[in-house]
């Protein structure tokens, strides 16, 4: 019983680990948008750093990469009221890509991504940033 207890708990901790929660962060975002989808759609910037990102679009249509503001989300669809809420975005056209860069916000915090091209975000064209404290 003991054992099996252990074993549980050492299991937990590896996938824990394996999750991410403690990514490294890093200046880098390296992307591709897919129709519809971000490979990765999880990311670890460091806070107020300059990120490069490195974007490409394998699909047939135009992708955005919209970083939405610390507490906001685009909802189902992304609309005119949405456009107060965006932090950064820049806009991938098929088979395309672009390497660019942006600041990271300042305040850490999980950051919602998007693509505000109309119908993606219902199609789960949505990432996560995670922004960390520096040391
Ligand atoms: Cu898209």
């Amino acid at each position: 019983m003991k054992k099996t207890l252990v074993v549980v708990v050492v299991f937990a901790s590896l996938i824990l680990s394996a999750c991410g929660g403690s990514a490294a962060p890093s200046d880098t975002i390296d992307v591709t948008l897919t129709d519809f989808q971000y490979i990765p759609n999880s990311f670890t910037v460091p806070a107020g750093q300059e990120i490069t990102l490195n974007s490409m679009n394998n699909g047939a249509v135009v992708h955005n990469f919209v970083i939405m503001k610390l507490g906001t989300t685009a909802g189902d669809m992304f609309d005119e009221e949405d456009m107060p809420n965006v932090f950064w975005e820049v806009e991938i056209q098929p088979g395309g890509s672009i390497g660019t860069t942006f600041t990271a916000p300042t305040e850490p915090g999980e950051y919602q991504v998007v693509c505000r091209t109309e119908g993606h975000i219902a199609s789960g064209m949505t990432a996560k940033l995670a922004v960390v404290a520096g040391e």
